[in-house]
């Protein structure tokens, strides 16, 4: 036995879907506007996790230019069968469903093949016991709707060779109860004779949920569970620590066990800034349908999992992360970008650091501003980041950001004002407006200067220090609206590093040390 620990992937990590091969399992999430799209994770005890690598790596796979910050890539669902491995997964900034396979689940995975004819979104593909294949999606019903949210799930049979939809589309499911938003995120099981359908339904939002129906013929009619829904948070009220729960998908261990994965929100006070993350729970069957966390009935601080306890060699969620750019020859799987990066734009110098060239697009544009980071993981954490003051001349701003969306969120700007000063600037901004909330000149610069921003909850700080001095920049910022709550999308806080310039050059600001580490909170 392993105790895991919710979330199991913690920070911005949703809509997880997992796969069992043998001994391994195989989670993937949705990235949205980030590049690049889909971190696969590994483990081989449900518990600890490990990024191996990131599905769609190349600009090609994943175009993500001009798209609104929670377009891009939703929902992935990954399957392996016969030596393949399966993602597919859609695009709602450019080319819609679509699958990429590999042998290889570190990568690399192929071109995407997109598919003609595949309307919604959330696909997922099922194996047949007869080798037959199937897509299975929800789309909106689109005449004749009731209400906003009404969908159907579809399946059509799928020409894997030809990467192809074949035959008629059916739509075989509307959600367990009357009137339902959302049923959507569909996973098919086979078991003792039965089609198991997984869906959520009522939204990603505080309704959202895990319904079950099933059927004997795969086209259908489609038998209701009463016991629907089998796992949601929806009834335990605004205050309970852990909301929103649902999408999830089950996996079966060899020796027979099932475990679920799916989305949760951990918000403080009735704002979430962590995004949806991915949780586990353990699933159990009884008269022929799985029962969640049996005599609990909802999500736990911790799950026991049946499985021999294995150490990877890098955690998916850690308290420290230390980069010292200077002597990396290339940065982690964790590292993500926005929409569509110039590469060239971002250098590790041997020695010295990571060099982020500057560029004339600002933080709030749907382009590809310069910009690296990493998904904040803890309610609690400080970064801190070592900058070279030498890199920033006039005209150049360059800092920490907390980034929910291009619409919101903070940042620090180093600046020069004369040779010898230099200020640092701390924005806030909110619905597309950035407002100043501190600044402060740095008369004693020395050739190093470590800005660092320390998170508690719903409230941000920046400090600046140059040589031994340490200077309070600002305190309580209020960062409630870098939530899901007030700024929406599907996304978490990332937090990363940003270079900004009034012109087009060749400069960029050098970040010799990145550090990110949970602090303990209040
Ligand atoms: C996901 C869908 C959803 O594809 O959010 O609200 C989308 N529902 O299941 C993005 O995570």
């Amino acid at each position: 036995m392993t105790t895991a620990k919710n979330p199991i992937i913690a920070g911005f990590y949703p809509d997880p879907s997992i796969c069992g091969v043998g001994e391994d399992y195989y989670l993937v999430n949705s990235t949205f506007s980030y590049f690049p799209g889909i971190p696969i994770m590994h483990s081989k005890d449900l518990v600890h996790w490990e990024q191996i690598g990131n599905v769609l790596d190349r600009p090609s796979q994943l175009p993500l230019e001009k798209g609104q910050h929670s377009q891009g890539i939703f929902a992935p669902a990954i399957r392996y069968h016969e030596g393949v491995f399966y993602v597919i997964c859609t695009n709602e900034t450019s080319g819609g469903n679509f699958i990429v396979t590999a042998e290889d689940p570190a990568g690399p995975w192929s071109e995407p093949s997109y598919l003609e004819g595949a309307d919604g979104i959330d696909p997922t593909i099922f194996f047949d016991e007869d080798g037959k294949v199937y897509y299975i999606g929800t789309h909106p019903i689109v005449e004749g709707r009731q209400y906003d949210g009404e969908c159907h799930i579809w399946i059509q049979e799928l020409d894997l060779t030809n990467k192809k939809l074949v035959g008629e589309p059916k739509d075989v499911w509307s959600g367990s109860m009357r009137f339902v938003h959302w049923p959507e995120g569909p996973h098919l099981y086979r078991r003792d004779g039965y089609y198991y359908m997984l869906l959520a339904e009522g939204g990603t939002e505080r309704n959202h949920s895990v319904t079950m129906c099933r059927s004997r013929s795969i086209w259908g009619p489609y038998e209701n569970h009463f016991c629907n829904p089998i796992l949601t948070h929806r009834h335990l009220g605004k205050d309970y620590p852990v909301q929103c729960v649902g999408h999830g998908d089950l996996v079966e261990t060899p020796s027979g066990d099932w475990y679920m994965v799916m989305l949760a929100m951990r918000p403080i006070d009735g704002y979430t800034t962590l995004g949806r993350e991915t949780f586990l729970a353990r699933v159990v069957w009884e008269n022929g349908w799985p029962v969640v966390n049996p005599g609990v009935g909802r999500l736990t601080e911790e799950v026991e999992v049946n499985l021999k306890e294995w150490k990877p060699e890098r955690q998916a969620t850690v308290d420290k992360r230390a980069y010292h750019f200077g002597e990396m020859d290339r940065l982690g799987y964790e590292f993500v970008y926005l929409r569509n990066p110039e590469q060239n734009r971002y250098r590790l110098c041997p020695g010295k650091g990571l060099k982020l060239q500057y560029s004339t697009y600002t933080l709030m544009e749907n382009t590809s501003p310069t910009f690296v980071g990493i998904r904040q993981q803890h309610h609690c954490f400080r970064a801190d980041t070592v900058v070279y003051a030498d890199s920033i001349s006039r005209g150049q701003e360059t800092g920490i950001v907390l980034l929910q969306s291009n619409a919101y969120y903070l940042r620090t700007a180093l600046t020069r004002g004369t040779d010898e000063e230099m200020i640092l600037s701390v924005y806030l901004c909110q619905d597309l407006e950035e407002k100043l909330i501190a600044e402060q000149v740095l008369a004693d610069v020395r050739e190093e200067l470590t800005i660092s921003l320390e998170v508690r909850g719903l409230a941000a700080g920046v400090k600046v220090t140059c040589g031994k001095t340490e200077t309070d920049v600002a305190q309580e910022i209020a960062i409630h609206s870098l939530s899901t709550e007030i700024a929406g999308g599907f996304v978490g806080c990332t937090v990363g590093m940003y270079a900004i310039s009034a012109e087009e050059t060749e400069k960029g600001a050098i970040y010799k040390d990145f550090i990110y580490q949970t602090t303990k909170c209040c």
